[in-house]
């Protein structure tokens, strides 16, 4: 196991010491450090990985050093069109080392949504020119042989992790602010929801807790899809179900999600149909992957979602605003619902004990049947 502050603190003596990315579970810790030790304006949270090389390749233009982009290999998506067409070295040749977190590495057990980008990992660094180190130990030599690449050539270079790697650090999360937790919303506002509605939920603890509150109702999932992976497209793909279907449909985005991608949520508004809701589920943070911050209380995000097309923006604060404003919320087309929630989740939260393929049939039947 590496010792996070003294990995931070190489880096550090290596003129690393500019941070830009989108947490990752696998990262937890040394995004930790990073968050509570890197001074604000060398360390920003970017909305998607993409944003992160194009503010890496800013800075290395404002100063000619090298920033590091952090981030799990579902992003790597993400950073394809700024590394090939921004960084790359027939275009502006801009060196950025990048510290990938190795989901569904092969041989290790992991969700279905990350083995296929587990076993691409290093192809698709290699394909898209990325120098690609795996972090050991025995770090320092990686580090130095990086950064040396990087300088001889500006061409980036990637440190892919593998879980367990860093050792411990707590995130010192915000006192609560609000009166419930994620779950408790959602408990709260499924019981509104009747058994003819759709919903599609988020990438992360949500779509769990979605998952475990129907177990726990006796329910049945076919009317649900727990968008597992593609962190930042839920809202995208409630709009084509609800263009497409008669069925009421409850998009439920987190804040980070609906920031990764935000114009899609635009689009979605403009064209939603009368039967599309949404609402996002505000804890100010990546609460899933261990709680960073995310920049949502820093945004009104009643006036986004007005100003987005949404034909009326709820929100809502406590249990007792859920029980009177959700039948309000369900009855309006085109709506919107702000929840704020405090971080948090159970210790012994499960993950969906249904394969992606099932969620994927069960729904398509429901929607099938209501279509007759
Ligand atoms: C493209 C991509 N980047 C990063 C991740 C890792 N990831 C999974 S959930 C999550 C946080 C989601 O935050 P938010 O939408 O605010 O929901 P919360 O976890 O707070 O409930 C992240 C960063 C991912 N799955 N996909």
């Amino acid at each position: 196991m590496i010792d996070t502050k003294a990995f931070y603190d190489y880096l550090s003596s290596k003129d690393i010491d500019t941070f830009f990315g989108v947490p990752d579970s696998l990262l937890k810790d040394i995004c930790a450090y990073i968050t509570q030790n890197a001074p604000s304006e060398k360390h920003i949270i970017t909305a998607n990985e993409g944003n992160a090389v194009a503010l890496a390749c800013g800075n290395y233009l404002a100063t000619g050093k090298i920033a590091m982009v952090y981030l799990q290999n579902s992003g790597l998506g993400n950073i394809v069109n700024p590394l090939i067409s921004l960084a790359d070295e027939d275009v502006y040749n801009i060196p950025v080392l990048f510290m990938v977190g190795w989901r569904g590495e092969p041989g290790t057990h992991d969700e279905p949504q990350h083995k296929k980008q587990g076993k691409i990992t290093l192809s698709t660094l290699e394909t898209l020119g990325v120098k690609t180190f795996i972090l050991e130990e025995n770090y320092k030599p990686i580090v130095d042989e990086a950064v040396k690449y990087m300088k001889k050539t500006l061409k980036p270079a990637a440190i892919v992790v593998r879980k367990g790697t860093f050792s411990k650090v707590k995130l010192e999360l915000p006192l609560d602010s609000f009166s419930m937790s994620r779950e408790e919303a959602l408990k709260a506002m499924m019981k509104h929801i009747d058994d003819k509605s759709v919903i599609v939920s988020t990438t992360g603890k949500t779509s769990r807790e979605v998952f475990e509150i129907r177990v726990k109702n006796n329910d049945s999932h076919e009317r649900d899809f727990l968008t597992v992976g593609s962190m930042g497209h839920t809202a995208s793909i409630a709009l084509g179900i609800a263009l497409a279907s008669k069925k009421r449909v409850f998009c439920i985005d987190g804040d980070g999600s609906m920031l990764m991608h935000l114009g899609g949520l635009g689009v979605a508004a403009v064209n939603a149909p009368k039967n599309f809701r949404y609402i996002v589920i505000n804890n100010g943070a990546h609460e899933s992957v261990g709680g960073q911050p995310t920049v949502a209380f820093s945004l009104n995000f009643k006036k986004i979602l007005e100003g987005l097309g949404f034909s009326k923006v709820y929100e809502v604060k406590t249990l007792e605003d859920i029980e009177k404003d959700f039948p309000k919320f369900k009855r309006k087309n085109k709506a919107a619902l702000v929840v704020y929630v405090n971080q948090g989740s159970r210790d012994d939260l499960g993950r969906p004990t249904t394969t992606p393929a099932q969620n994927k049939e069960s729904l398509m039947k429901f929607l099938r049947r209501s279509r007759k």
